[in-house]
């Protein structure tokens, strides 16, 4: 905050700058490739810095469940009113909780569902939960509220942080309650308060402080978690601009205007073969949560084209990013810690006994500080057994596919793991095209005389081991993803560390 702020009541102007300071995680302190001197400055890139997350794991936080909720699907979790749980993380609309008393079962709830127990939050009328930015703008504008109307929600983009949104001389303004190492919650870190309720009663009662008054709660009903949130009427969707021609069809970026928010739309090719398709990847996406695939928001599938809406990745496929002069400057630091959210991602695929297919860069999105999630289940199928064998007519990326799957198409896990490998090549050779040069026969003849890409420049040698581990001729030798992302989590957090050289 500006000491102009400290002292008086901000303008209004310079409180986005202030008091909403933008977040930005610590960089991973450089290992240059050479090894040179290392200061944070030295990675920059054309763009500015990119910032990471420290790979420090979050305190868990205990919760209760708000309401009855019966699960739908083995992936959710049947929980009673009062029931203690503690969240593992958040995904989209849901939360991953674990129950910790009966069962010790875990599964997935509606955020709106459950509330941080110690601060009793529900009790609170103020209290929205889960809400983003947009919505909670909508309700305080709504002609039930006036000036001094305020909500408190979960932060978008920390689950354990909260934000007051109040309105304001027509406007709403948002200030971020962050928590201190102890757990203290404050917004100016001058004024810290043990409970989310103490520092709302503070700021009720001393309006200067914050610069806008907080007067009555926000007077719209608290909504509970809409049941069937998928179908959407397409009037909603305002299209701007085609973002590429994807597998299935035009992708477009759109704002989704009911939601104020930008999203992804993939459009459906009219041909009928591709329908089919369509559907299939629509059921996928439908039941899969995680933060490291891409979210379905909606669909809206009566009339044509049907649209698929999903989360907007701001800077498109990973291919594209490691051709364009920010992915060039990237350091193996960088790398690794992509390439182990996408191994995240992909274990949640493993669990589920899903294989993907067509795992390589060019379906992989990218957004700001270099979050990455998988995409594109087009080719992904619900297997019974480990081994799906897959139609001879369906054309394979053979330089991504493993040779089982490629000459006998014993697709599996496993076949991912090798496609992973050559991702994993993608990525730390910023771009290059695998087997350059080399025609598909040729690939696959080099293979079978154990062949394998080289190591690509600037390489660490740990992350090369990897990629051979997941070039492993025998399937059931390769790695699991959970071990891949564990490996790659732990040299990323010994290079953060700096305890070792890359
Ligand atoms: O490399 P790109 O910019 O990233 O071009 C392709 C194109 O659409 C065709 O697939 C881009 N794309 C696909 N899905 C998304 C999304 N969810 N967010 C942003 N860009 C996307 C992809």
């Amino acid at each position: 905050m500006e000491d102009c702020c400290r002292t008086c009541m901000p303008c209004l102007g310079c409180m986005w700058n202030c008091i909403w300071p933008e977040f930005h995680y610590p960089n991973v302190p450089i290992n240059d490739d050479t090894g040179a001197t290392r200061r944070p400055a030295d990675i920059r890139t054309i763009s500015g810095d990119i910032s990471v997350p420290s790979p420090k794991k979050r305190p868990v936080q205990l919760y209760a469940a708000l309401f009855d909720f019966e699960a739908r699907s083995e992936e959710e979790l049947t929980v009673k009113e009062g029931d203690k749980l503690s969240v593992i993380e958040k995904r989209g609309d849901y939360v991953l909780a674990k129950k910790l008393t009966g069962s010790l079962e875990s599964g997935l709830v509606p955020a709106n569902y459950v509330a941080i127990l110690q601060d009793e939050f529900a009790k609170h009328k103020w209290y929205y939960g889960n809400i983003n930015r947009g919505k909670a703008e909508t309700l305080l504008l709504a002609s039930q509220n006036q000036d001094g109307s305020f909500l408190v929600r979960i932060s978008e983009s920390h689950s354990d942080e909260y934000t007051i949104s109040a309105r304001s001389e027509g406007k709403v303004y948002h200030f971020r309650i962050q928590r201190s190492s102890i757990g203290a919650y404050f917004v100016s870190d001058k004024l810290s308060f043990g409970t989310l309720g103490e520092l709302i009663n503070y700021y009720q009662n001393n309006s200067r402080s914050l610069g806008v008054p907080l007067g009555l709660p926000c007077a719209q009903q608290r909504e509970l978690f809409d049941m069937e949130p998928w179908e959407r009427p397409r009037e909603e969707f305002q299209l701007h601009r085609k973002l590429g021609e994807g597998h299935f069809g035009a992708v477009w970026e759109a704002t989704w205007t009911t939601e104020h928010r930008k999203v992804a739309i993939k459009m459906l090719k009219q041909e009928d073969t591709k329908q089919d398709e369509f559907v299939k990847e629509v059921q996928a996406l439908k039941s899969l949560h995680h933060p490291k695939l891409i979210q379905l928001l909606a669909l809206c599938s009566r009339g044509e084209p049907v649209y698929i809406v999903t989360e907007l990745m701001s800077k498109g496929s990973l291919k594209a990013y490691l051709a364009s002069p920010e992915g060039q400057v990237l350091k193996s630091a960088h790398l690794i810690y992509m390439g182990s959210q996408v191994a995240e991602g992909m274990a949640y695929l493993e669990d589920r006994h899903i294989v993907h297919r067509d795992l390589a860069a060019r379906n992989i999105l990218v957004a700001e500080d270099l979050v990455c999630k998988v995409a594109d289940f087009g080719l992904a199928r619900i297997i019974k057994d480990s081994v799906y064998t897959a139609s001879r007519s369906t054309k394979i990326p053979v330089r991504w596919t493993a040779p089982e799957a490629a000459l006998h198409q014993r697709f599996s896990v496993k076949s991912d793991v090798w496609s992973f490998g050559v991702l994993l090549y993608e990525m730390m050779s910023r771009g290059k095209m695998p087997y350059d040069g080399k025609s598909n026969k040729e690939v696959l003849e080099l293979l079978a005389s154990g062949f394998r890409l080289p190591s690509p420049a600037r390489c660490p040698q740990n992350i090369y081991r990897i990629m051979l581990d997941c070039w492993a001729p025998e399937a059931l030798k390769r790695p699991s993803f959970h071990a891949l992302h564990s490996q790659l989590d732990s040299i990323y957090a010994r290079i953060y560390f700096k305890t070792i050289e890359v």
